[in-house]
């Protein structure tokens, strides 16, 4: 399958990861907007939010569970962070397989742009 994050989960493209379990994996952005800025990924291809049915949800669920352990790990949770899934177009989406970021380490404001 033609997707960016599909080929990171299949280490058919290099990513700085820096999380993984059975079902997930999380690597730094390679864009970073924030001192911390990490994408958690289902290692599942699903497109967009869109796309997420009834079964999903115990999956979905373990993103922000994901992303709470690694601001914890990294000494900013207690300080505060900023989550955020983008949909499609509109939403700001660019790569097509549903990722959460976790933004950490500044002060975030809102609302977002
Ligand atoms: O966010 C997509 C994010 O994916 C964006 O912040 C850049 C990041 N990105 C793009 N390619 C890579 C690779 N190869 N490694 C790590 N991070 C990457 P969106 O919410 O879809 O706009």
């Amino acid at each position: 399958m033609d997707c960016l994050f599909c080929k990171i989960v299949n280490r058919e493209i290099p990513a700085d990861i820096v999380y993984e379990d059975d079902e997930v994996l999380a690597f730094n952005d390679l864009n970073p907007q924030a001192p911390t800025h990490i994408l958690i990924i289902p290692k599942r291809h699903i497109a967009t939010l869109n796309d997420l049915t009834e079964a999903d949800q115990a999956l979905v669920g373990r993103l922000p569970y994901v992303a709470a352990r690694l601001a914890r790990e990294r000494g900013f949770a207690e300080d505060g962070y900023r989550v955020v899934m983008n949909c499609n177009d509109q939403g700001g989406q660019t790569v097509y397989h549903i990722h959460m970021h976790l933004m950490g380490g500044r002060r975030f404001t809102w609302p977002a742009g």
